[in-house]
């Protein structure tokens, strides 16, 4: 299973029940890192963390392992269109691999309310970007009943395919650590994303590839927390953009993974989110999206309140690069010092 340079599909082939038929569309998603967090382990407890770094993949974000399988089985029933709506990662994903596949892909993003690398990739890629005068959830309710008006294949995460691709994920940490992690933080939006995990972890449970099951723990902004609040956001509002979404579409998918695994969910302030986006960045030399960052967030909370038994495994999936929102990083972080050309003056800003 360890073959890193080919893609999911392939690699985890027998795992995803597709037809043996299938011609893979790739891009040699997966195998992303799993990086120890060091200033966030404690040796005296025994208390490990790893970072899994999904911004590593093709596009930059996890829904790469997704959208592998959605736009592949989309070509094998020969679709020549796929639609979705999208915060933004989605939308990367979908334009990406349609182009690979030489289908269409139209996207229905939220007015402005889109980080501008995501953006520029569905644009770069040639979607059809159709902006609503709304937000995600208005967006998803629009998509999922376009493939009744036009030819066209939903590939949002209510498509089963995209959490075959998604549990991969989980596939590779435990393929890695030779275990599951005792304790698992992830952003939570749509909630595909927990669904796919939690799916990933119990299938290895049931095959006898894992012996114990992780803690899943959900983690939210809190101006977008509906698991939090156990019912739907109207107006969610959010800087972490990606997960700005208050109807999730697998609410019952990642119900069951809490309850199931003993988890939780959580959510923050979006200083407390951007705090934790800089820490990853200035204490770990890793740039994740805002939305990624509440997933460490919700950790340095846990270890403060104690929440974290001694001698725990942890990962937080950070699930988008940091390059996707140029704007919220630049907002926060001082300005460029300016000087005059000269040896004196840079010589000067360094020893001031
Ligand atoms: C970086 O792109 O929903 O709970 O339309 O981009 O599976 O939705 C993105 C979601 C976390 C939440 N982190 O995952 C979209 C979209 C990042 C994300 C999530 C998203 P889900």
């Amino acid at each position: 299973m360890s073959d890193s340079g080919a893609g999911l599909i392939s690699r985890y082939q027998a795992r995803l029940a597709l037809p043996t038929s299938v011609k893979p569309i790739s891009l040699q998603e997966g195998s992303t890192p799993l990086v120890c967090l060091n200033s966030l382990c404690d040796p005296e407890r025994g208390i490990v963390v790893y970072g899994k770094v999904e911004g590593a993949n093709p596009t930059g974000s996890f829904k790469d392992r997704g959208m592998t399988v959605a736009i592949t089985m989309a070509a094998h029933e020969g679709s020549e269109a796929v639609i979705c709506a999208s915060t933004g990662n989605t939308s990367a994903a979908a334009a990406a691999y349609a182009a690979r596949a030489g289908m269409k892909a139209f996207v229905v993003i939220p007015d402005g309310k889109i980080a501008l690398g995501k953006l520029a990739q569905a644009m770069m890629h040639g979607a059809r970007v159709i902006q609503i005068a709304g937000n995600f959830d208005e967006g998803m309710q629009i998509v999922k009943a376009m493939p009744d008006e036009a030819p066209v294949t939903l590939v949002n995460s209510v498509n089963p395919y995209r959490l075959q691709g998604q549990k991969t994920a989980a596939f590779e940490i435990v393929d890695s650590l030779g275990r599951a992690p005792d304790y698992h933080f992830l952003p939570v939006g749509n909630a595909g994303n927990i669904s796919a995990y939690w799916l990933g972890y119990s299938e290895y449970h049931q095959t006898g590839d894992l012996d114990k099951l992780p803690i899943m723990v959900g983690c939210q902004a809190a101006g977008a927390a509906p698991f939090v609040h156990g019912k739907i956001v109207a107006d969610p509002e959010t800087v972490a953009t990606a997960i700005r979404i208050g109807n999730p579409q697998s609410w019952d998918l990642a119900q069951a993974a809490r309850s199931e695994s003993g988890g939780w969910f959580v959510a923050h302030e979006d200083q407390l989110i951007l705090d934790a986006q800089q820490y990853l960045a200035q204490r770990e030399g890793i740039f994740c999206e805002p939305a990624s960052a509440v997933s460490v967030a919700a950790l340095i909370s846990a270890l403060r309140e104690s929440a974290i038994p001694d001698q725990s495994v942890v990962v937080c999936t950070l699930t988008g690069h940091g390059l996707k929102d140029p704007d919220t990083a630049i907002s926060q972080s001082p300005e460029p010092l300016r000087v005059a050309p000269t040896l004196g003056a840079v010589r000067d800003a360094i020893l001031r």
